[in-house]
């Protein structure tokens, strides 16, 4: 069926394959529904905010529509014009193709009075039910949650049902690093969602409302509800008060409104397209790292360093990046000077890391500025300030000497020019990767050097001058939306920590960003989706040693499970002398990296516990986290991986074959954060590899070849980099699987043949 466009009555009609929409021509009031989802909305419209109200449409000027091409693929564009009350005009441009689950909604507001008129929002989409919307969505409406993505890296992302109030941050200071500036905060009937959300009711249809472009103004959506109804939904770009000059638009970002399936993939959709439009960079794989952080902290010295990079070297683990970590800088914005605990700065490391053969990074909080730095001393016109003129402050952090730092004003351009030195000057050294931290302070309002700049644009063309010297850039602490095509690489979650989890903590931050493995991994499990769309995921390190740390074998294991089959980078933060035998032996069997994304099904409530990893050979892996404070049975459903009939299974953390299965796998006393790691092999009359004790893909990596003959014998070859030894699970064609011994270096070359027969490879 194609897309049809038809005009009645002052009513445009667009009907797909997947839905209806219908624009008012006077008070641009659109309705969108998915009829076979059950999915239906009414009375959507845009409006605008200013300081003492709002302006919606109400009389028609022109519409039209034509075939677009445009980043997300052919389609159709309606667009119309209206007059307001005042002298701004609003322009709204809908796109959509025959096959596409949503709209995409631009809308200009065009001043044509020959006054500046300031506004305070632009929502493309604006829904009341007061104003006579109305709202459907399957489910219990009991059910009724939003996924809230959050902020910045930090900010906690997870789904809140309506009816549980959201947690806000503590204080002022947790709000200016984890909050978004504009967005508001949660209350009873409030629930928000910066970016980008999904609505609904869970394994059933709902709504995505997500801004696909983040160029100028920083956006969230929120929504306003009774418990079991929802009375309003804002999707609002800030704009700062911000006037539009006379003969002149000002633009919103670019919102996708669409259907989120009974999967819960919504998210994914939403990240696929804004990846798109934002032209983001990803690259095809993440390099594996070491960083210094997890283990030195801020006491880092040159000795450390040399130290790491010799073992590493010795280790050869196939770790490429070797990134030093803050602790370096005498002062926070004083990138390039020397300090006691690295005497001759940082050039002469650069060049023992590269010569060893690593790629050198290293971390810069470019935005940051310690309050007794030299650079603040030297040009304290860079900095940002408030309206009484006193430089802000961006964060004020007990590990730093001078504790707070202001904010260098990415608008100023003798800053951007500093920006761009300093990338420049640290790629001369050899630096190849930076993680750039705190990244959210270039994003934070203030009294401008140019006050016609708002935050979003002003934050971009701060990383734009950072952008070009390094390949490959590390978001921190960062704003999502506004960094999508600035970095190769983003932290999605709190920083993780040699312990679990500290209530105490998370208490005094009032929302879940404080640093532990725990809340580390409910953000690497709920901003699974962006991974290979926006950026590669940072999950944070992974810390493997057995000393100096408060985690057990069975949390170190879990973090391991969880970061290898998010497909996000890998980073080893330990002193590798303090790496014991079993910690090396896991350690190897973490890489090379499974190169593969993982997905997660979206959860009823709170983060999902749970993350699946396909393979091209139709196997996949499975996990299952236990969050609990105990031990517990904890199962997994091949089903829910579409697996209808039975499979082979061989449980990873167990080292076990259990044989052809079907229905839900229960493994009885998980301790409390273990998990449960499953390898899903259909039983398909294919020879294949179903376990391996060698990588935590348990077989998924390690087979190059593995192939029936007609005279009944099998022949496999294993690949996997260094010297192996341990056992692989061969299943024949006729469902028997056997269990052998292998010891090989790099790889190795085996035929099986006769059902008794176990073949001990001699060592290579
Ligand atoms: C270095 C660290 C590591 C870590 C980053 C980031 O609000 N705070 O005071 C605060 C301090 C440290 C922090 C986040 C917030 O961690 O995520 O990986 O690079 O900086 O200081």
């Amino acid at each position: 069926m194609g897309l049809s466009v038809r005009r009645k009555d002052g009513v445009l009609r667009v009907e797909t394959s997947q839905l209806a929409l219908t624009l008012q021509l006077d008070t641009l009031a659109f309705g969108l529904s998915w009829p076979a989802h059950g999915v239906q909305m009414r009375g959507a419209r845009p409006r605008v905010l200013f300081d003492r109200g709002s302006l919606e449409a109400h009389a028609p000027v022109l519409d039209g529509h034509g075939d677009i091409r445009s980043r997300l693929g052919i389609g159709t564009r309606i667009h119309a014009r209206a007059r307001t009350h005042s002298p701004l005009d609003f322009i709204l441009e809908i796109d959509v193709g025959d096959d596409w689950p949503g709209i995409v909604i631009g809308l200009s507001i065009e001043n044509r009075g020959d006054r500046p008129q300031p506004l305070r929002t632009i929502e493309p989409f604006y829904f009341t039910r007061d104003g006579g919307g109305e709202l459907r969505l399957p489910g219990d409406p009991r059910d009724l949650r939003l996924f809230r993505l959050g902020y910045q890296s930090w900010s906690p992302a997870d789904y809140v049902p309506l009816s549980v109030r959201d947690a806000r941050p503590r204080n002022e200071r947790v709000q200016t690093v984890h909050w978004g500036p504009f967005t508001p905060l949660p209350a009873d009937d409030l629930h928000v969602s910066d970016f980008a959300t999904t609505i609904g009711t869970p394994h059933a249809s709902g709504l995505v409302l997500g801004f696909l472009t983040h160029l100028s103004w920083l956006t969230h959506i929120s929504v306003r509800h009774a418990g079991t109804r929802i009375d309003e939904i804002r999707s609002v770009c800030a704009t700062e008060d911000l006037a539009i000059a006379p003969r002149t638009r000002f633009e919103a970002e670019r919102l996708w409104v669409a259907l989120d399936p009974p999967d819960g993939s919504g998210m994914a959709g939403w990240a696929d397209r804004a990846g798109k439009e934002m032209q983001a960079p990803v690259p095809a794989r993440g390099q594996p790292g070491w960083c210094s952080w997890y283990q030195y902290f801020t006491d880092v010295t040159a000795e450390d360093v040399r130290r790491n990079l010799r073992d590493l070297r010795d280790l050869d683990t196939g770790i490429s990046t070797f990134q030093i970590d803050d602790g370096y800088q005498p002062a926070v914005g004083d990138w390039l000077e020397p300090s006691a605990g690295f005497p001759d700065g940082i050039a002469p490391l650069a060049a023992e890391i590269r010569r060893e053969g690593f790629k050198p990074g290293l971390w810069v909080a470019p935005f940051l500025a310690s309050r007794d730095s030299r650079l603040v001393e030297r040009h304290p016109d860079w900095l940002l300030r408030d309206a009484l003129g006193q430089a802000i402050v961006g964060v004020s952090n007990p590990a730093w000497p001078g504790r707070v730092c202001h904010v260098l004003d990415p608008t100023h351009p003798e800053a951007r020019d500093w920006l761009a030195e300093l990338a420049h000057a640290l790629a001369g050294m050899g630096f190849e990767m930076l993680k750039l931290d705190f990244l959210y302070a270039g994003a934070l309002p203030g009294r401008r050097h140019d006050p016609t700049v708002p935050s979003a644009r002003a934050y971009r063309a701060g990383l734009r001058s950072l952008r070009d010297a390094v390949p490959f850039l590390l978001g921190c602490g960062a704003p999502l939306g506004p960094s999508i095509g600035m970095v190769e690489a983003m932290r999605i979650g709190p920083d993780t920590a040699p312990y679990w989890h500290s209530k105490q903590s998370d208490r005094s931050f009032g929302i879940r960003a404080s640093p532990g493995v725990e809340n580390s991994l409910r953000n690497t499990l709920a901003r699974a989706a962006l991974h290979q769309r926006l950026w590669i995921n940072d999950p944070d390190c992974v810390l493997l040693r057995d000393t100096d740390t408060a985690l057990t074998e069975t949390e170190v294991c879990t973090l391991a499970a969880v970061n290898a089959l998010s497909g996000g980078l890998f980073t080893l933060s330990d002193e590798i002398a303090h790496l014991g035998p079993q910690r090396r032996a896991l350690l190897r069997r973490l890489l090379p990296t499974l190169d593969r994304s993982g997905e997660t099904p979206a959860p009823a409530e709170g983060t999902p516990d749970r993350m699946w990893c396909r393979f091209p050979d139709g196997s996949a892996l499975a996990l299952a986290v236990n969050f609990a404070r105990t031990a517990r049975a904890v199962s997994i459903d091949p089903s829910d991986l579409g697996f209808e009939d039975a499979v082979h299974i061989w449980d990873v953390w167990g080292q076990r074959d259990m044989g052809l299965r079907k229905g839900p796998v229960e493994i009885d006393g998980v301790p409390s954060h273990g998990s449960l790691l499953l390898r899903i092999s259909p039983a398909d009359g294919r020879a294949r590899l179903v376990g391996s004790t060698l990588h935590i893909g348990a077989g998924s990596i390690e087979a190059s070849r593995i192939k029936a003959h007609d005279d009944g014998t099998v022949s496999v070859k294993l690949a996997l980099p260094g010297q192996q030894r341990g056992r692989v699970a061969v299943l024949t064609p006729a469902g028997r699987a056997f269990g052998i011994h292998v010891s090989f270096s790099d790889e190795v070359e085996f035929g099986l043949e006769g059902v008794e027969e176990v073949i001990r490879i001699p060592d290579a």
